[in-house]
């Protein structure tokens, strides 16, 4: 990425773009529009599982779901362009709201006076809504803004996960009133008003108490439904700097939180889509990987709770594109964590391709290198959310991804006035009303998911249609749990202005795996040293077998808008032995699991 990359690469890159936009905008291409990048006539999903392991049935009836999401309606001044300024919200995160060993999931609504959804797993493969009684349901109301996502972390270490709800509007804490009721956190800090499409929990300073990222998209100081004016998109295609701020919520223990981002070296004015924070440099402290929309990525390394952006310098901050997802997954098996951004490609029009960064060079100061087009996961459409896991439980971690911007006309196309917009001058770009009406058009609407198998020799191949995988919605967030815990990985999917998807896995027999839950040891709500914080979040495994490595760790919110379960699972492949487990505590404390049972759920809590 790097050797290509001069000054002028800011104008230089959106106008070779346009200007082929231009010349490639034939009536030939418009005619291909809406059809599949990839087609594959292949829907033999019966064959799937002997074949690939593994195959995903449509499982949402099945389970009682029936959640249509809806889009919000902003101010009248963006009519023109509202199906693309009101497309995020649909949001999924997997918690075990009342600690019972089943995954539920909460799901947001966006249309102003929707409700959001708590579906608790009843365990016999269904789900019922239980958001309505336990408070937490009907957060969309117009004063308030409307929901865009939810992260869960257990602020208080009481054993139950909190919930912190990010809107377009004001951000909010929820206390879980051990499973059966909801408690909002009114004095916790939070500001009144923030436009957040991303949030994670990660304990910055290691003592025992998780804190709260918040990335901020639009900047707070708008109001999407009371605009004083149309200046309100980004100032540049690729080096916007007018988003939103970034806040970083130190907990103080007892439900109180202290804004710290300057403080700590955290500051950025970047339009936020999607973070992760892990430990990628070994030292003990949670790294935080920023994927930016209009804009270069940003990873903020952690000197013992004091922030560094290296972006530019590890590589991962070099090419501006569109960044929609952070997530994190070691596929190669070496024991390193490699980050998965998406970003927006349409075949002949804009072909930013998504990134995979991939670390070398030493623990302590890794440096980034791109392999997303080598290893075949580079073209996904416009890409949201996605999120590594072993789907085939063949011991190589796989990638899930969702797509579609905008689906509305099956033949007519918005991409051309796009092109426009985004190869005009900041005066054209920034101001809403030299947008062109949108009308019915689509915008990189009904897009063919990807679910791209990893081959374990450096390849993904995609065999989304192959094991059952073909709706078309526009999809957001994803997120991966074992909703009946059979020791394999289902998919939740979040359709913008669409249904939300449940994808039940069959993974073919005679394949090991092992799970763990992980609870870290402290049990208060103020700072303690020698202890971690009760979710776990920031702890890593590296399970040892068959001759390899693989390190996970539990995070606290990844993909887009979405978080996955915080059981970690490996799948083995046909070996049944596990030479050892090493958990790593965000405490510091390390504990060695030695040849662990395979095929069960090993609950682990943090010694003493
Ligand atoms: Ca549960
Ligand atoms: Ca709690
Ligand atoms: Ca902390
Ligand atoms: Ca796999």
């Amino acid at each position: 990425m790097k050797q290509n990359l001069p000054a002028m690469t800011r104008y230089g890159r959106v106008l070779v773009i346009i200007l082929f936009a231009g010349l490639l905008f034939t009536p030939s291409l418009i005619r291909r529009f809406g059809q599949p990048a990839t087609a594959r006539a292949d829907q033999g999903s019966a064959n799937a599982q002997s074949q690939h392991g593994f195959r995903l049935t449509d499982a949402t009836r099945a389970a009682g779901i029936d959640f249509v999401h809806e889009g919000p309606t902003l101010d009248s001044k963006l009519s023109h362009i509202m199906p693309q300024v009101a497309s995020m919200g649909a949001a999924v995160s997997v918690v075990d709201v009342d600690r019972d060993g089943l995954s539920d999931l909460y799901v947001t609504d966006s249309k102003e006076g929707s409700k959001n959804r708590l579906y608790r797993n009843k365990g016999d493969g269904t789900f019922e809504d239980v958001a309505e009684r336990l408070g937490i349901a009907a957060l969309n109301a117009p004063e308030t803004g409307v929901s865009m996502g939810a992260v869960w972390g257990d602020y208080d270490n009481d054993g139950y996960d909190d919930l912190f709800l990010y809107r377009w509007g004001r951000p909010e804490l929820f206390h879980n009133d051990g499973g059966r009721a909801f408690t909002r956190v009114t004095d916790a800090g939070l500001p009144a008003w923030a436009n957040v499409n991303t949030a994670v929990w990660l304990d910055f300073d290691g003592d025992g108490l998780l804190d709260l990222f918040v990335g901020g998209y639009y900047s707070e100081s708008i109001n999407l439904w009371k605009l004083s004016d149309t200046k309100m998109m980004p100032e540049s295609f690729e080096y916007a700097n007018n988003g939103g701020r970034k806040y970083l919520f130190r907990n103080l223990g007892g439900g109180r939180f202290e804004e710290v981002s300057e403080r700590v070296g955290l500051s950025s004015r970047r339009w936020a889509l999607a973070a992760v924070a892990a430990d990628l440099r070994g030292t003990g402290y949670p790294d935080l990987f920023i994927a930016n929309d209009y804009g270069v990525s940003e990873l903020f390394v952690n000197d013992h709770g004091h922030f560094r952006e290296v972006g530019r310098d590890t590589g991962v901050g070099y090419a501006p594109k569109s960044g929609m997802n952070a997530s994190i997954g070691d596929v190669f098996n070496q024991g390193r964590f490699a980050i998965y951004v998406s970003n927006i490609s349409e075949e002949g029009i804009l072909l930013q391709g998504n990134n995979l960064w991939v670390p070398s060079g030493g623990g302590n100061a890794p440096t980034y290198e791109n392999m997303a087009r080598a290893m075949g996961i580079d073209l996904g459409g416009w890409s949201f959310g996605a999120q590594f896991g072993d789907l085939n439980n063949d011991g190589f971690l796989d990638l899930y991804l969702v797509n579609g911007y905008v689906s509305a006309s099956k033949t007519e196309s918005y991409w051309y006035d796009y092109s426009k917009v985004a190869g005009g001058n900041q005066v054209v770009i920034s101001d809403a009303k030299h947008w062109p009406a949108m009308g019915d058009r689509s915008l990189a609407g009904y897009q063919q998911k990807r679910v791209w198998m990893n081959d374990g020799a450096g390849h993904f191949v995609d065999v989304a249609q192959m094991v059952g995988v073909t709706d078309r919605y526009d999809g957001r967030s994803i997120a991966l749990a074992d909703l009946s815990n059979r020791g394999v990985i289902d998919a939740i999917v979040a359709n913008q202005r669409g249904p939300l998807l449940l994808y039940r896995n069959e993974v073919a027999p005679g394949r090991a795996w092992i799970d763990f839950d992980l609870e870290g040891g402290c049990r208060s709500d103020t700072a303690t040293p020698g202890c971690s914080n009760r979710s776990g979040i920031g702890a890593q495994v590296t399970l040892h077998w068959n001759g390899q490595q693989q390190i996970q760790t539990v995070t606290g919110g990844s993909g887009f808008c979405a978080q996955n379960q915080r059981r970690l699972h490996f799948g083995l492949g046909t070996s049944q032995a596990v030479e050892k487990a090493v958990v790593r505590w965000p405490s510091g404390k390390t504990q060695v699991l030695t040849s662990p049972s395979p095929n069960q759920v090993h609950r682990i809590e943090e010694p003493a």
